[in-house]
């Protein structure tokens, strides 16, 4: 009998009490944080039951809109978008929400505010619903100086003043990892418990990776350095093995496998979308923290992903 997996099946730390812990940390803090991640992980859970039911449920197809970036919404991400909308007005601590699938902003109403930014994509990686593959939610949280008189201009901050952030991933089984800015670890949702139960405490990304991760279709349109990098993978000439291409084409999936197998995902800006496809506040700034707090690196090919200053939402 193992009665140390028992003790641990018994002892059990959820995001919850890991997140009440790192609060603890904090001896000034109200715990505005901690109900902020809380109406987070509610979110979260909602969306992975409309996942797991979502071809049942005839959530997959076309919702007939299209969204900012002029893609065609599907059920599921406006689904999405509305749960965490309301999750995170709800929750009376934020002021300023900045969601992938809105156009605007949303300036929370006054009476209903709390010092906190969230920018978040509800549902990345959607192109893959109808296939059933990963897909995912990422987030970034920013604290707001004034958040009676906040502007967007505020929001407009480096990711590198993010206070938390973090992405659950719908996949052969629902995975949240978050940092708080003390290191990074993984939840996984023990749906007979409604509960994600700590599985991947202090994720440290592997020092080499024998994995490169990019959508090589793109290859034709690269400029040199980035042909050169990817050529280098495939044909080392400092006598190592080739690295193996893994690209599922959803960043949380993606960035997923990266932050525990190790290696290298990368969606370069190329002659058809000169500032990359991937976007700054609610893919490349959570990511990139994540990244940085489990050791690694985030680099936007002219410097540190995290020291960009973004100039507009979208
Ligand atoms: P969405 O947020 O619109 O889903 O787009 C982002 C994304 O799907 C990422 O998850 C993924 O890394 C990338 O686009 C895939 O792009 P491509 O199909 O061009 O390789």
């Amino acid at each position: 009998m193992d009665h140390a997996a028992d003790t641990f099946r018994t002892d059990l730390m959820t995001i919850t009490r890991h997140v009440l812990n790192e609060q603890s940390r904090h001896p000034e803090s109200r715990g505005d944080l901690t109900i902020l991640l809380s109406h987070i992980v509610l979110g979260c859970k909602f969306v992975a039951s409309a996942v797991n039911k979502a071809g049942l449920a005839k959530l997959t197809g076309l919702a007939g809109e299209t969204n900012v970036q002029g893609e065609e919404q599907k059920k599921l991400d406006v689904l999405s978008n509305e749960v965490f909308v309301n999750a995170l007005v709800s929750s009376g601590r934020t002021c300023v929400l900045v969601s992938e699938e809105d156009e605007k902003a949303t300036f929370v109403d006054p009476k209903l505010r709390g010092k906190y930014c969230v920018c978040f994509d509800p549902l990345d990686g959607s192109s893959n619903i109808d296939c059933g593959v990963s897909i995912g939610t990422i987030f970034g949280i920013y604290m707001i100086k004034n958040q009676d008189t906040v502007t967007l201009e505020e929001v407009l901050q480096p990711g590198k003043d993010m206070i938390a952030a973090g992405y659950c991933m719908y996949g052969s089984s629902c995975t949240l990892v978050l940092s708080t800015g003390n290191g990074v670890n993984g939840f996984t949702l023990d749906p007979s418990l409604g509960e994600f139960i700590m599985t991947h405490p202090d994720i440290k990304i592997p020092p080499k990776g024998k994995i490169y991760s990019v959508n090589e279709g793109n290859a034709k349109n690269w400029d040199t350095p980035t042909a050169k990098y990817v050529e280098k993978c495939k044909y080392p000439t400092d006598g190592s093995s080739p690295k193996s291409l893994r690209y599922i084409g959803s960043m949380v999936a993606d960035v997923h496998r990266t932050l525990l197998y190790g290696g290298i995902f990368l969606y370069p800006a190329d002659k058809k979308s000169p500032s990359g496809k991937l976007r700054v506040m609610y893919e490349v700034f959570p990511m990139s923290f994540l990244m940085e707090e489990a050791g690694g690196q985030s680099f936007t090919g002219k410097g540190r992903s995290l020291d960009l200053i973004p100039t507009d939402i979208i």
